[in-house]
């Protein structure tokens, strides 16, 4: 039987690349996002591979409908090979003080919240697989928090510190899971956050698709560290 593996976020950008990438190897990739036209287009690129994804439509701030979801991959698999936690929210970068309490409570939901809340859904799923890999997909602003970047940041060090204490926790267990900076990369988030920009100047998603699934493989040893693009290298967290 064929792996396995969830990536979310996979409407647009590094998820869409990574769940096409894990299709090319050969993986079912179960796709979440809330744009069902970006998973749909996703699909076709992986029919035309020979191979099928299963489509998830949620809002990842919905906690009981990422239960229902590893419920759901239970039934029909048993097991999970790979995680990829990818969505994320980029927010507002203003200054902390003038960050509306809506907004902050918004990009904690997605990229701290419903990151929890996978970890927690697919646990058991990852140690039923004979190699489970998760990556969760951070940023370097988590260490370098300049000023205007201070709720993206504080969201992606929390998530880095999640990933490290759970990492210790499964290691007696066949499951590795560990965080990854993207780097500098041609999506909507970068546009958004850089405006004025030349893409032209960035990595595209498809560039660094194939490291963050090389993440995925039953042969990686490392777990708790952070695998940062701008060094190609794997670091302590
Ligand atoms: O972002 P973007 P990237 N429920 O905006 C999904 C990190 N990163 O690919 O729901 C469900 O193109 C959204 O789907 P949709 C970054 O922090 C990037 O650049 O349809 N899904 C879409 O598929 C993030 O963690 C750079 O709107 C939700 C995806 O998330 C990851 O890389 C640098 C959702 C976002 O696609 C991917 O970012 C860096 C929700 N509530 C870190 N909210 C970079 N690009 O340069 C969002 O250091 N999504």
């Amino acid at each position: 039987t064929g792996k396995v593996v969830l990536v979310t976020g996979a409407s647009r950008g590094i998820g869409y690349a990574a769940a096409l990438e894990a299709a090319r190897r050969g993986a079912h990739v179960v796709a979440v996002a809330r744009t069902v036209g970006g998973l749909e287009e996703l699909d076709d690129e992986i029919q035309d591979l020979g191979s099928s994804a299963t489509l998830v439509p949620l809002d990842l701030r919905d906690g009981d409908a990422i239960d229902r979801l590893g419920a759901a991959i239970f039934e029909r698999w048993g097991a999970l090979d790979g995680l990829v936690a990818n969505a994320g929210q980029l927010g507002v970068l203003s200054p902390l003080p003038h960050v509306k309490p809506e907004d902050f409570e918004k990009v904690m939901a997605v990229n701290v919240t419903a990151n929890y809340r996978l970890l927690r859904a697919t646990d058991l799923l990852l140690r039923q697989s004979t190699a489970g890999r998760a990556v969760f997909v951070s940023s370097g602003a988590a260490r370098s928090a300049k000023p205007f970047w201070g709720l993206y940041a504080a969201s992606k060090a929390a998530v880095d510190a999640m990933v490290k204490s759970y990492a210790g926790e499964v290691n007696q267990t066949k499951v590795k899971v560990n965080v990854f900076y993207p780097g500098a990369v041609r999506t909507a988030m970068r546009a958004k956050a850089m405006p004025g920009e030349n893409p032209d100047t960035l990595v595209k998603p498809g560039d660094i698709a194939p490291k963050l699934i090389d993440m995925l493989s039953p042969s990686l040893k490392e777990t708790g560290k952070l695998f940062d693009m701008a060094t190609g290298a794997f670091e302590d967290i």
